[in-house]
């Protein structure tokens, strides 16, 4: 091999305080595993000799305990983007100590390449294998690699030897030009491929070669609970509903699905729709589910940007690459949430919110308006471009002290213009065509749970009493929910009698 074997310690021993770096992966698979442990253990020595160090990380979406989780905990890491979701980092996000810039994941790579966060310093590249004139071939999750490979000054890669030489043909590698030589995306259907199965680097910005050897570290879904599967079977008879009266064509459309537990019960629900054809998915994650849709021959494609399966779920695509390997296929970031493509082939979009409002805008990225759970990843990606987009969620939380809908939302990642469809465990709104109070009516009655409908009634009786318009919020009562928890633990103790 044309490329040097180095160490962690090595590696990082090249990475300098405010060093920029792009990394590939798209959630924790395809995400390196070795390099930054070796930039936390500087920081370590670094931070004990009384000198700053921090490094910015630029990924696909959220990544692993050995970046995130690792690096936050050290106070090695000064900014991050796009996307995160793990407990150590979110910590740190939301006491200022790491700046975090919540992106559009389809934007993130344009973005850099445009220059908004400044020059890629090193790309830190997961592979399976590495070619001396520089072919890679990628892991389990493409993300924004082929942008950061080409803008960064050096990179190294972390050969997994987990990961077998199968996965060659798996990958669908392309970099966009950029505005004003930006060209069509060609694809017209989920399976169409457009790009080459491996990255092309220049052989001659490789600094070295590190070894590795483990799977994902992807945690197993907990068993669907009754709330999730109502959500799931709410969403199936949605579909079924819209697949009768016509309005989804006979071939039906490919399906994306967002990440959680939510989205998980909804795909199982998928598995028992008798009533609804095979079906392709474009979408930018696929989970455990979705190996058990294609093991039933439910789910025939899927185009995603990674595979975000658990450990023995991976375990068991690698020991059956004959069946799975052309029914999937990993794209870049740009390309598998593209918003040409979502809305040229027709996306059905399933994201899940932490609360939806009364006239259908969605949270879905902070809690109670003001901490940071993970971000809005690409629910915004395919909400505002998809065919129809429909957002789940319980109708409660915590056992009851949280309702999920609320008069008005405390943070907006997804406005009522692109919400069609809401739906939680108690039933189903489907908003198209409605004016606000129509709507507000529709979701008061089919998603909110019964204990807080005569609140949300009340707050909306408020608003077309007193405050008028044509979405009648009361704005110095449109947060009382939030307030009520706030200050007694309990949204249930709202009370509008004191603003009429
Ligand atoms: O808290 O962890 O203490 O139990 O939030 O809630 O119900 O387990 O939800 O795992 O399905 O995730 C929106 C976060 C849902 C996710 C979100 C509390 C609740 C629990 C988690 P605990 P659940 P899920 C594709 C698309 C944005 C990105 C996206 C997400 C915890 O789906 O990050 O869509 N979406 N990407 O108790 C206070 C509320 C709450 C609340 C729930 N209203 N107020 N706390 N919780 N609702 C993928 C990618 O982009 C890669």
């Amino acid at each position: 091999m044309a490329f040097d074997k180095i160490t962690v310690e090595e590696a990082a021993s090249l990475i300098n305080h405010g060093d920029t770096l792009g990394l590939s992966g798209f959630t924790a698979p395809g995400t390196p595993k070795g390099i930054t442990e070796g930039i936390a253990a500087k920081a370590i020595k670094e931070h004990e000799a009384g000198r700053e160090y921090k490094v910015n990380i630029l990924t696909g979406a959220s990544t692993n305990r050995h970046v995130d989780t690792i690096l936050s905990e050290n106070n090695a890491l000064n900014f991050r983007a796009p996307y995160q979701n793990l407990p150590a980092l979110r910590a740190h996000i939301n006491t200022h100590d790491v700046h975090y810039n919540d992106r559009h994941l389809s934007e993130m790579a344009q973005e850099t390449r445009y220059g908004f966060y400044g020059s890629v310093d090193y790309a830190i590249i997961e592979a399976a294998e590495v070619t001396d004139d520089g072919k890679i071939l990628l892991g389990c999750g493409v993300g924004n690699i082929p942008t950061y490979a080409a803008m960064a000054k050096k990179i190294f890669i972390e050969i997994n030897h987990k990961l077998p030489k199968a996965l060659y043909g798996m990958h669908d590698v392309i970099l966009l030009q950029d505005p004003p030589y930006r060209r069509e995306i060609p694809i017209f259907h989920a399976n169409d491929r457009i790009g080459t199965p491996y990255l092309q680097v220049d052989p001659a910005k490789i600094v070295g070669i590190v070894d590795t050897d483990e799977y994902d570290g992807v945690k197993a879904f907990t068993a669907v609970d009754e709330t999730s599967t109502r959500i799931g079977n709410n969403v199936v008879s949605f579909l079924i509903g819209e697949y009768r009266a016509g309005r989804l064509p006979k071939e039906f459309l490919p399906l994306q699905s967002g990440v959680g537990n939510v989205a998980n019960a909804v795909l199982y629900g998928l598995a028992e729709a008798k009533e609804l054809p095979n079906f392709m998915m474009y979408t930018e994650v696929i989970q455990d589910a979705v190996l058990e849709l294609m093991k039933r021959g439910k789910c025939t494609f899927a185009s995603t940007c990674s595979m975000t399966f658990s450990d023995k779920t991976e375990e068991e695509l690698f020991a059956n690459m004959d069946f799975f390997h052309d029914k999937i296929l990993m794209r870049p970031a740009e390309i598998s949430n593209n918003p040409e493509v979502i809305r040229r082939i027709g996306v059905i979009a399933m994201n899940t919110a932490l609360e939806a409002d009364i006239f259908g805008a969605v949270n879905s990225s902070h809690v109670l308006g003001t901490k940071m759970m993970n971000g809005i990843g690409g629910s915004g990606d395919f909400t505002r471009n998809g065919y129809v987009s429909i957002f789940s969620c319980p109708s409660v939380t915590k056992g009851g002290l949280i309702s999920n809908i609320v008069p008005m939302v405390a943070h907006v990642d997804h406005s009522e213009h692109s919400v069609d469809v809401l739906v939680t465990d108690q039933g189903i709104a489907d908003l198209r065509g409605l004016d606000p109070v129509q709507r507000a009516e529709r979701i008061i009655e089919n998603c909110a749970h019964p204990d807080y409908r005569p609140l949300l009634r009340d707050y909306l009786r408020l608003g077309m009493d007193k405050t008028g318009g044509q979405t009648p919020h009361t704005l110095r009562a449109a947060f009382a929910f939030h307030n009520a928890f706030n200050e007694t633990g309990d949204m249930r103790n709202t009370d509008f009698s004191k603003y009429c």
